[in-house]
């Protein structure tokens, strides 16, 4: 089989970081994407041992960082045939009248400008290919809305949007789009929520057995590995102790 390259965002935690370890495992080449430089190192260096890789350091709000990143990959990674767009977060958790605007700033124009901005980058030569693959990070907060998630949820609604109209779009170009829509999985995610609040953040997880980054990159990895004429086109996935965005099982 024809060794894959994917492209991957949010590659320094959580489910971008699971998603590297599970491809790397399995013999697809990396391009490793994130803001922070010493986590891409270590990343690379560790992950070379079973793979090719190579690392991209750009804030995917940076329009020209994005596009100079993707013009400066090595030849052997220029052909990109799974693009995971993972970057992103929730920045605080307020009601709509308390909320700062610094925070919807950047939820907005990272969940969803950013996923634009490289997929915009990536899209051209999968659709000149007239094959590619990409996956969409939503999450359950893209198919509801729960109290002070507001803006979270909005940028996260847009994504789940994203993904159709892109599948919609991408359809004649034989790309395939996919997008995987998590409850509570257990990474930084609520420590840069709650900004550093470490102890905020574990509380989230408390009571419950949540899903683990691990949990998410192995069905990333199952569907992108599905035979050429097969696309999982959405899917939802809770810890066993969550029914909705509300509710859940704690002891
Ligand atoms: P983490 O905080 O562990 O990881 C977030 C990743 O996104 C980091 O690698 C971070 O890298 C990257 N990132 C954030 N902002 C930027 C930016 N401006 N430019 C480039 N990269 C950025 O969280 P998760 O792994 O949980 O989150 C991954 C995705 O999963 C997100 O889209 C999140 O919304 C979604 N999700 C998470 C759930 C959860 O409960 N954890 C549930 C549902 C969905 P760096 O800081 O180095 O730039
Ligand atoms: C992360 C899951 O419910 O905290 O997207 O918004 S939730």
């Amino acid at each position: 089989m024809n060794q894959k390259t994917a492209f991957i965002t949010g590659a320094t935690s959580g489910i971008g970081k699971a998603t590297a370890e599970i491809f790397a495992k399995n013999n697809i080449q990396l391009i490793l994407c994130g803001r922070r430089g010493e986590r891409l190192s270590e990343l690379k260096t560790e992950l070379s041992k079973l793979t090719k890789v190579t690392t991209l350091q750009f804030d995917v709000r940076d329009k020209e960082a994005i596009y100079n990143a993707v013009k400066s990959l090595p030849k052997e990674f220029q052909k990109i045939d799974i693009l995971i767009n993972n970057a992103g977060n929730a920045h605080g958790l307020s009601s709509i009248q308390d909320g700062s605007m610094d925070d919807w700033d950047a939820m907005i124009d990272i969940n969803v400008k950013g996923l634009l901005y490289v997929s915009k980058a990536i899209l051209p030569q999968m659709v000149k290919r007239n094959d590619g693959f990409v996956v969409n990070i939503g999450s359950i907060a893209g198919k509801e809305v729960y109290p002070n998630g507001n803006v979270y949820c909005a940028s996260k609604h847009a994504v789940n949007a994203l993904n159709k109209a892109m599948r919609i779009d991408l359809n004649k170009h034989n790309i395939r789009v996919s997008a995987i829509h998590p409850g509570a999985v257990e990474t930084e995610f609520s420590e840069v929520r709650f900004k550093g609040d470490i102890e905020k953040a574990k509380n989230v997880y408390k009571g419950f057995k949540a899903l683990q980054a691990v949990d998410i990159a192995e069905i990333i990895h199952f569907v992108v590995t599905r035979p050429s004429h097969v696309n999982i086109e959405d899917l939802i996935v809770y810890p066993t102790a969550q029914a909705s965005a509300t509710i859940l099982n704690k002891e």
